[in-house]
């Protein structure tokens, strides 16, 4: 029997515009999902370059201007993998049109702007979630299992990093396509609302909310050329960005992220002490999980390296035979399944945008903080 069919209007056709396209392309080949997602539009202003997108990814059609995208009757899902400037405005739209609405992250440029997208998204009750796609790592949904199960006991410590290297160059240019993440007026904040809230989301999903940060912040390079100006302007990102977290839960915790770690291009490291177990993740290494349970055998203790390929780990039954690794495109081939099961069966998935916005509260008060030199309560905490 043939499933109902659910009209994807993406919009961009970026890095996060391939992430998104491959996934629902995927997602029904290896799971079992209840729709059969369907990749209806590809929205972008540069027409020649939508229909090169289009005609790769096998997207019906293209519109060039995302107002008549929402307006469509023949569209279910609004997916914005534009920059992070054009998420309130199209997200707005397409809840008040009674679209699904799926978001890259952060959700807005700020909170003030988060809010405004989950009011609307709640006000029409439409589904809604955003890409955090590293919390559907295989080896990170499992140590959120382990938590759930209480294995690491009272937890002491969260830590977590996320470093990378590529803007070292004070040559690179700020703004415009594939830069644009070094313009603050369209990215919000540097490395704090692109890395940073990574590590963010998947910290208060394994370790619940945090209460208050003290932060610090840097621009090492204080002016760039602008690519849509062709003028030297002054850089208003965050090139770096470290915090130390009070957890609700009385746990202590240390971020960091930066694009000045020579050497590291995409390395984001996890890690959870608690009083009975521990557990490490690493990005670079995504298919292992590394734990120590106090509560082994004295002479037999020591920290393990869980291969995470095994058909009882998570997500994995639906891939190859044990043993063999997936990777980075697979976390949101995972997120599209739960998204269309969540859809099915009326359960908003997670990350929702209030999930979301629970992010932009910490890394606006990461940004207060390292602004005024102060300990910062995150808002809603
Ligand atoms: C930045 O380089 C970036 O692409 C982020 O925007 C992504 O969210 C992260 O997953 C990888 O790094």
């Amino acid at each position: 029997m043939s499933k109902p069919r659910l009209n994807i209007g993406i919009v961009g056709y970026g890095f996060m515009g391939r992430t998104h396209s491959n996934a629902f392309r995927q997602v029904s080949k290896f799971f079992d999902v209840p729709y059969e997602p369907v990749l209806k539009a590809i929205c972008a202003r540069n027409r020649a370059r939508a229909e090169s997108f289009q005609q790769n990814w096998g997207y019906d059609s293209v519109e060039t201007d995302w107002k008549s995208l929402i307006e469509r009757k023949d569209i279910d899902v609004i997916d914005i993998a534009s920059p992070n400037d054009t998420h309130a405005e199209i997200a707005i739209a397409a809840a008040r049109a009674g679209k699904a609405v799926l978001s890259e992250k952060p959700l807005g440029r700020n909170a003030t702007e988060s809010q405004a997208i989950v009011e609307a998204a709640e006000k029409a009750g439409v589904p809604n979630m955003v890409w955090y796609n590293y919390r559907r790592v295989p080896a990170v949904s499992l140590a959120k299992d382990l938590v759930n199960e209480g294995k690491l006991g009272r937890v002491f410590h969260y830590r977590a990093k996320f470093l990378q290297d590529w803007t070292i160059s004070s040559d690179l240019p700020q703004g415009g396509e594939g830069l644009w993440r070094l313009d603050a007026r369209v990215a919000g904040s540097g490395v704090t609302g692109d890395l940073l809230a990574h590590c963010i989301d998947t910290a208060m999903w394994l370790n619940g909310p945090v209460d208050s940060v003290a932060a610090v912040t840097e621009t090492f390079i204080k002016e760039r050329k602008h690519n849509l100006t062709g003028k030297i302007e002054p850089v208003g990102i965050d090139d770096a960005s470290a915090f130390l977290a009070r957890f609700r839960n009385g746990s202590l915790g240390t971020f960091e992220a930066t694009r000045y770690a020579r050497g590291h291009k995409a390395l984001y490291t996890l890690e959870m002490n608690g009083a009975d177990a521990s557990i490490i993740w690493d990005l670079s290494d995504l298919h292992r999980l590394q734990y120590f349970d106090h509560g082994d055998k004295g002479t037999l203790r020591g920290w393990r390296s869980i291969h995470i390929t095994d058909g009882d780990h998570p997500y994995m039954k639906h891939w190859w035979v044990p043993g063999l690794q997936i990777g980075y495109e697979h976390t949101f081939i995972h997120q599209a399944a739960d998204f269309l099961s969540g859809m099915a069966g009326g359960i908003v998935p997670a990350p929702t945008f209030r999930d979301a916005l629970a992010t932009d509260y910490v890394t606006d008060a990461v940004l207060a903080a390292a602004k005024n030199r102060d300990w910062q309560k995150v808002a809603g905490a």
